[in-house]
């Protein structure tokens, strides 16, 4: 076995300063391999650990370990599956404290959405075990007499799981958990911003017992570890959440080598406020959907449609509110945001700014600046930015930013609204804010996206209802839920003729 394997069971690989693999079994890190360091995005001077850009042979060891394990957990009966991720759910409830402070450690965000971000992966738990009791399949009587047509879920195989930094738990757990109760065996690549995360999920499920060689864990960079598991020719699905430019690479590869792909990929989420929303509620919606997570959720709220009536009100409104935001580090009581991701990123988000101004030519209401006074001199912190006058060719209104920054539209009705909302080449998360029963069906039925808020913020989805995107977003399916169980199964249809003899169908019972 190449590199020195580190069994850190137990006490473990948290309290290492080096972030492992978990590859059949062991806890290792690969031989020679570059290493990438993690840092706290809040300050910089905060070294987490750093973890291996794994090159392609380690993930070919990880791809071998879980292609082994895969015969014997594809027959352990789903419900005794369900047993190890129940107590995987039980173990993550029991250290939720301590992997919610990591979640904020590692990727910055507030602790009560670092907690919130372990509880979607308990929730997600206590979905896939019960899931472990639902693997129905229809059976149906067949057009031929003395015949039986039965179908059933069968997994994959060997899945690559490709995971943002963002939801550094929660997402691993939406995909992972599904995969596991369907039978399949994972081979996880957390994002390299948030190796420590990975760990500390995977850490739970060998704990709660998962047989050896079920889940591995290889971090690395997208260009390396993430390269070598969609170019893989034993991966049978790769399940990627990131950049829709990623995605398409993933998917584009995933079609040459003959491997299934499901992607979540990019979003620019509006939330529309008509002119007889509460606006209240309408601003606490979008202060929460634009500044929550420094606006980086796929589902952030980055438009603002706003109805002409209610227009400077509710610019005014939301002005101040994003003056007021309380901006720092997410351990500190009452952040609101956070710092961004890390350094290219925050370069990324600024240049967008600076789009916004120079090129689009739209209002810098507030904001649009780096913050690092202080406290915050050795994070990567953006000042919560408005832009006002955003019209629907600029390109702050149609490229995701992901930063607190928002850009508000001014329509004239609710028609023009949907529109403008649906002006866009992603189609994740949308939100509107109406009063009118009417105005609010009209909406359900006319954007264009795969979750629809009335009276909400564009975040905060729940893990037993589907969650995705249409047109730029993905292609097709449906995370979470029980539709989440679509992307890592296929469905194996049974005929059993039991007449004794050779019936053709639509030859024999033909009219
Ligand atoms: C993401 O941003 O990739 O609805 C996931 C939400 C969260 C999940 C977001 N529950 O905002």
């Amino acid at each position: 076995m190449a590199g020195a394997a580190y069994n850190t069971y137990g006490k473990g690989a948290y309290m290492s300063d080096r972030a492992l693999n978990y590859i059949g079994g062991e806890w290792c890190w690969p031989d020679g391999a570059a290493e990438i360091p993690c840092v706290n995005p809040a300050d910089t001077r905060d070294v987490i650990c750093v973890a291996p850009d794994s090159p392609a042979e380690e993930v070919s060891r990880a791809v071998a370990a879980a292609r082994a394990a895969y015969p014997a957990w594809k027959r352990t009966p789903p419900p005794e599956r369900a047993k190890i991720i129940t107590r995987a759910g039980q173990i993550m409830a029991e250290r939720k404290n301590a992997m919610g402070a990591l979640v904020t450690r590692e990727c910055g965000k507030p602790l009560p959405e670092g907690l919130g971000d372990v509880q979607e992966a308990i929730d997600m738990a206590h979905l896939a075990a019960g899931e472990g009791r639902r693997m129905h399949g229809k059976t149906a009587p067949s057009e031929l007499p003395d015949k039986l047509c039965l179908s059933f879920r069968e997994p994959k195989g060997v899945c690559g799981l490709i995971t943002p930094w963002n939801f550094p738990v929660a997402i691993p757990a939406w995909k992972g958990l599904h995969a596991l109760i369907c039978g399949n065996t994972i081979v996880l690549k957390p994002a390299e911003d948030t190796p420590m995360c990975g760990v500390e999920f995977v850490r739970a499920l060998v704990d709660a017992g998962v047989p050896k060689g079920v889940v591995n864990l290889v971090h690395g960079s997208g260009e390396v570890t993430g390269k070598a598991i969609v170019e893989h020719g034993d991966i049978d699905l790769v399940s990627f959440t990131g950049s829709t430019q990623t995605g398409c690479y993933v998917a584009s590869t995933c079609g040459a080598t003959g491997k299934g792909v499901s992607l979540e990929c990019g979003g620019k989420n509006a939330q529309i406020v008509m002119d007889d929303a509460n606006l209240d509620l309408a601003l606490e919606g979008a202060t929460w959907g634009a500044f929550g997570t420094a606006g980086q959720r796929c589902t952030a709220t980055s438009r603002l449609i706003v109805h002409e009536k209610v227009h400077d009100a509710m610019v005014e409104r939301i002005v101040n509110a994003a003056k007021n935001v309380k901006v720092g580090n997410g351990m500190d009581d009452g952040v609101l945001t956070g710092p961004i991701i890390n350094e290219t990123q925050m370069r990324r988000v600024l240049e967008y700014i600076r789009i916004g101004r120079d090129d689009d030519g739209a209002t810098l209401a507030c904001g649009g600046e780096r913050m690092s006074d202080g406290a915050l001199a050795h994070g990567w912190f953006v000042r919560p930015t408005v832009f006002t006058g955003v019209t629907r060719g600029m390109r702050i209104f149609k490229e995701e930013i992901f930063g607190p920054v928002l850009s508000v539209v001014k329509v004239g009705s609710l028609d023009e609204a949907v529109e403008t909302l649906n002006d866009c080449a992603y189609g994740l998360s949308s939100s509107i804010y109406t009063q009118d029963v009417n105005a609010a069906m009209r909406a359900m039925r006319d954007i264009e996206a795969g979750i629809v808020y009335i009276n909400g913020p564009t975040i905060g989805a729940e893990v037993h209802m589907p969650f995705g995107g249409v047109k730029g977003t993905g292609n097709g399916h449906r995370e979470a839920a029980w539709t989440g169980l679509d992307i890592f199964s296929e469905w194996k249809t049974v005929y059993v003729d039991y007449s004794g003899k050779l019936q053709r169908a639509q030859i024999d019972n033909a009219e």
